[in-house]
Parts: structure tokens; sequence; C-alpha cells
């Protein structure tokens, strides 16, 4: 298998024992592998990119050094003030010493250490994993909030930028084969109606920005609940990983992220439609969780749009996966037939939930601000 073959250009001590798939990322394939010495074992993270997805692996391994460059210098010196032991992996060189490899099919492949006695779920597990999941974000957010933008490239130009995946929605739609998928499927125009009555709406963030209300900063990206990882031993966060988009942008991406997949009980995948809903308990623990951490550099603009990011990250993941649906499944991965348009359904009934949750959601924002 060309995973193994590649887990072994790595720079680790001993011989190779098992390479697994592991995660389920929907953009990069995931393995861990194994190897032995006589006296130790080491376990790493070998990922291949999707250079469809990430067509400069050059730039994201050096985000990748000046992130955990700087977020291990910051954990060090803040050991000793903190409640926990805060963990972030590192690149693990080729033999080489290049930070990845690319394969004779024009494959990149690439390795980082592996966070050992800590796991990450698929969905929330209960209200003191979500205040978990609301403390690892606000303190990474923290910790990476004075990288220097110029530090760091843009790794995937109009990421989180609704209004630009109405564009590749509408370019979808243009070609006859989206047409032929849209046609085929009540479901599909029911997902583009959904759509248009939100099309006005949808910038609200980008306005905000352009108008000078929202400034950027460094943020995670993608902190959904499978990217946060819980110490086993402790039941606390440890660490944040796939730090593949972490760049500047607003942090409301991430605050909006992290809740529509952390209050969603049934999951991104959910097969029943009835069981996906907004739990105004789970974002109450994210939110207390994240402030404790985010509390000193929220200005109150940040504070004013929180409610219009929870609404729209999950309105723009279910565009995303709609436009991808009508256009072939050509950006995330799918295990089967209308896997896309079956993702997109879930977060556009998480995102009408939230519509009919909004006082409620507003009234619970400004109480845990105080
Ligand atoms: C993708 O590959 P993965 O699962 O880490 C996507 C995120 C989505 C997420 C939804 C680079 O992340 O933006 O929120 O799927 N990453 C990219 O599960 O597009
Ligand atoms: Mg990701």
């Amino acid at each position: 298998m060309k995973a193994a073959l590649m887990a072994k250009q790595f720079d680790v001590a001993g011989r190779l024992v098992t390479v697994e798939s592991a995660g389920r990322g929907n953009v990069n394939d995931t393995y861990l592998a194994v190897f032995r010495t006589a006296f130790s074992e080491e376990r790493f993270i070998l990922q291949r990119l999707n250079l469809r997805v990430f067509p400069r692996p050059e730039w994201i391994m050096a985000n990748l050094r000046v992130v955990t460059g700087h977020a291990h210098r910051q954990l060090e010196d803040e050991a000793d003030r903190s409640d926990r032991i805060w963990q972030l992996p590192r690149i693990i060189p080729a033999k080489d010493g290049r930070d990845f490899i690319t394969d004779g099919d024009g494959d990149c492949w690439r390795a980082i250490s592996h966070i050992a006695s800590a796991h990450s779920y698929e969905k929330v597990q209960s209200l003191e994993h979500a205040r978990e999941a609301g403390i690892v974000l606000g303190h990474f957010q923290r910790v990476i909030s004075d990288i220097p933008a110029a530090e760091l490239h843009d790794t995937l130009p109009g990421f989180h930028i609704t209004p630009g995946y109405l564009d590749k929605l509408d370019a979808a739609l243009a070609a006859p084969a989206g047409r032929q998928r849209l046609e085929s499927s009540p479901e599909a125009r029911h997902c583009l109606d959904f759509i248009a009555q939100r099309r006005g709406w949808c910038s609200v963030l980008e306005d905000a920005r352009a108008a000078g209300q929202l400034a950027l900063r460094p943020i995670h990206g993608d902190p959904k609940v499978a990217n946060i990882m819980i110490d086993d031993a402790t039941g606390k966060g440890t660490c944040i990983v796939d730090l593949d988009t972490v760049k500047p942008g607003l942090i409301q991406y991430d605050v909006g992220d992290c809740l529509r997949s952390c209050c969603n009980p049934a999951g991104e995948e959910a097969q029943d439609l009835a069981a996906v809903y907004f739990d105004t308990d789970l974002c109450r623990a994210i939110i207390r969780g994240y402030m404790l951490h985010a509390r000193d550099f929220l200005t109150s603009a940040d504070h004013a749009f929180l409610y219009d990011a929870i609404r729209l990250i999950a309105f723009e993941l279910g565009l995303r996966f709609f436009a991808d649906f009508l256009a072939g499944d050509i950006y995330f991965k799918t295990l089967y037939e209308g896997q896309n348009l079956n993702r997109a359904k879930v977060q556009f009934k998480l995102c009408e939930s939230i519509e009919t949750r909004e006082s409620q959601i507003r009234t619970l924002l400004a109480e845990e601000a105080r």
C-alpha cells in the first residue's frame, strides 16, 4: 500500500508496524502510522494532501511551521500558569529534511506528531464536552492572536467568504450536468429555494468587514468538534488539530463553525433530518467556555455579529455542500451517491432551527458576554 511506503520516508526511529486509515476528513486522507524499536514505539499522523483543494502544499507547510513554532513557544511560556497541559502537533520532517514529499503520482504527503492519550469525537458527547470545545477554541485564538498576517500565506483564497460560494453555485447551475442534478431531485429544488430566500442576507459578515466594523485576526478556520482533542485522563480539551486553514479571518467564522458543529447532536452525516436541531444548552456551554479566553479580545462589534455568524456558517456549509453536489462532488469526498445533498439538507435544517431560536440565542449570547 502506498501509505506504508510513504510512511517509511519520514524521520522516526524503528520499523513500520502498521499504517491504518484514521479520521474522517472530507478533504485530505489521514492515516495513523506505528513504528517500533526494540524498546520504544512511535506513532504519527500521515496525510495525503488534497491538491485540488490545497494546490500549494509548500504554503500549507510553511504556515504550519509558523503557527506551530509560535504556539509551542507561547504554550511553553504559559505552562506554569495553565490549568492543563496544552498540546499542539509538530511537523515530522522527511528523512531528507523536507517538510513534505511528493510521490511518483504527484501526490503530496506530510507527517505530524500524534497527540497521545487523547481523542476527538464526530458528535458532541455532553455539556462538559461542549464547554471544553469552547475553551479550546478561545485558547487557540488567543495563542495565535499575535502572529503577523504577513507571515501567513492564504492557502485557500475565498474560504468562508459566503457570497463567493453563491458564485460557485451559480456556475454549477450554469452547466447542463448541474441543471440535470437539480431537476432530478425535488429535495435539491427545495435547497435552491432555501438559498434563494437568504441571498440578500448572506453577505452580512463581509459587509461588516468592508464597513470597518469587524477586523481580521488569525483564526483556525475549521474548529469543528472532530478537530478538538480531549484528554482521555482528564476529560479536558488538550488541543485543536487540522491547522491547514489557519489564516487571517473573522473570529465569527470560527465561533459560527464551532457552534454549528457542536450544537447539532445528530452530527453532520445525520440520515434522519428530524433529529437535527440546534441545542441552545450546548450553545451556552460552548460560549461560556469560549469567553474564558475570548472575553478580553472581543470587541462590542464582535459580540453584535455572533448570532449572524452562527446562522451564517450553518447556511454557508449547506451552500458549499449543495454547490458541490451540483458540480459532481469535486471538492468534498463522498462515500455514497447524494451524500453532499444529504449533508446540505442537514445544514439547512440546522440553519432553520437556529432561525426559530433567534431570540433565545441572542439572549444567551448577551448573558454570557457579561
Ligand atoms: C472540511 O476536511 P475536513 O473534514 O477537516 C472543510 C471544512 C468543513 C468541513 C465539514 C478545507 O473539513 O471547511 O467545515 O469539511 N475543509 C475545507 O465537515 O474545506
Ligand atoms: Mg479541516
